[in-house]
């Protein structure tokens, strides 16, 4: 307890309660926000299955402490902006995380933890989140719908799980993504027909799932794609022409899928690619010549397809060329 002399309040008492005010008056509530944040981090830490972990030891609850010195927590006026948790081996879900005690929260990086069981309904409460990286854990069920509340993410990483059930409608509300991960998990059905709003991606990663239906076509309009990671899924259809138009476009992995058709001569305008991988599909038609223009193309895969024709001479221009693989076709 502070004792106060009683009667003429002192230059002292004057100078304090000035000092207090002004702190009230510019960090409004920033002090019990912080300890709130506090407390809500320390309890979901106590629902890990290793609340001991030892990087966590920082962890700690003291009367009004702030968590913004905490291992992995970054705040910005007193309240905690950033979570990068990482590789901090920890093992539990993700019901407990405090959704809705951390308003500011805009980058949470909790990559290569063993988080397991679904992703909560409440993760659409982080309404500010820029970045979500759950890559590389144990998470399983269906991707909520309520992701589609994050409007400003950028970056989404929920690749490396056992997610399942269909890429959500609900991601097309997503117009400032950048980069999507969805890969290695168990992903199936067709690409919701929202996707064609995510026109500012520029990394896409779904292999390794049993995706399956048609590319979106609007991918041929998605201006700042460099690299696309398709392999490994069901998808079926044809190689749409409007891809030619993705002058950015640095890698194309389609393999192992159920593309039917043939190459569009467009892809010829990709100048800027450097790997086509487009073996074991169901690819028709002839190679066309228009693949000698990809001067910086060094990987070629078009194997185990059944292409017809003969090997245009033009393929001689591709100079940096070091993996050409045109096996098993007609
Ligand atoms: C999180 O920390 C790791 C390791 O320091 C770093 O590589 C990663 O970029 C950080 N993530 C974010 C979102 O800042
Ligand atoms: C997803 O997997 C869970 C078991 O982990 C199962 O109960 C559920 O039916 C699956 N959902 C879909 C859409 O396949
Ligand atoms: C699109 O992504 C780029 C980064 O590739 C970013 O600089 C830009 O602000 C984004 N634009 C929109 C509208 O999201
Ligand atoms: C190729 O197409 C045929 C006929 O449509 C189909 O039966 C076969 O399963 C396809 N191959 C692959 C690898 O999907
Ligand atoms: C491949 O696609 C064709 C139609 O284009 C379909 O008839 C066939 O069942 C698909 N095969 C597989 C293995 O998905
Ligand atoms: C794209 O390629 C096609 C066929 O190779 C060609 O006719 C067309 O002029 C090209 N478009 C652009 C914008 O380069
Ligand atoms: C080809 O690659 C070189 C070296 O990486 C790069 O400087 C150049 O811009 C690339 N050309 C195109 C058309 O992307
Ligand atoms: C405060 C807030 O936004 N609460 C929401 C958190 O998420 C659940 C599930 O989506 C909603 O029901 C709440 O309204």
């Amino acid at each position: 307890m502070i004792s106060v002399p009683i009667g003429k309040p002192s230059f002292f008492t004057v100078h304090l309660v000035f000092v207090l005010l002004t702190i009230l008056f510019c960090f409004p509530g920033s002090v019990s926000a912080s300890a709130e944040e506090a407390a809500a981090l320390f309890k979901w830490k106590s629902s890990f299955f290793n609340p001991d972990n030892p990087l966590l030891t920082s962890w700690i609850l003291q009367q009004n402490s702030s968590p913004c010195s905490w291992y992995g927590v970054s705040c910005i006026k007193g309240s905690v902006n950033r979570l990068n948790l990482s590789d901090s081996n920890i093992i539990s879900t993700l019901y407990d995380f405090p959704f809705s005690s951390l308003p500011n929260l805009e980058y949470v990086d909790m990559a290569v933890n063993e988080f397991s069981g679904s992703i909560p309904p409440q993760i659409g409460n982080l309404s500010k989140l820029i970045y979500l990286d759950l890559q590389g854990g144990a998470l399983s069920n269906e991707i909520p719908r309520e992701i589609g509340f994050l409007k400003n993410l950028q970056t989404l990483h929920l690749n490396g799980n056992y997610l399942n059930g269909s890429i959500p409608e609900e991601i097309g509300q997503l117009r400032f993504l950048n980069d999507l991960a969805l890969a290695a998990n168990n992903l199936d059905g067709p690409f919701p027909a929202s996707f064609g709003n995510l026109k500012n991606l520029s990394y896409l990663y779904v292999y390794d799932n049993h995706l399956s239906g048609p590319i979106p076509p609007e991918l041929g309009n998605f201006d700042n794609l460099v690299e696309v990671y398709m392999d490994g899924n069901q998808l079926s259809g044809h190689i749409p022409s409007t891809l030619g138009n993705l002058n950015k476009l640095k890698v194309l992995y389609r393999f192992s899928n159920n593309l039917s058709g043939s190459i569009p001569s467009e892809i010829g305008n990709l100048t800027s690619l450097n790997t086509l991988s487009l073996f074991k599909n169901n690819l028709t038609g002839s190679i066309p010549p228009s693949l000698g223009n990809l001067r910086n193309l060094t990987l070629l895969h078009l194997y185990a397809n059944q292409l017809s024709g003969s090997i245009p001479k033009e393929l001689g221009n591709l100079m940096l060329l070091e993996d050409l693989e045109l096996s098993n076709n007609l």
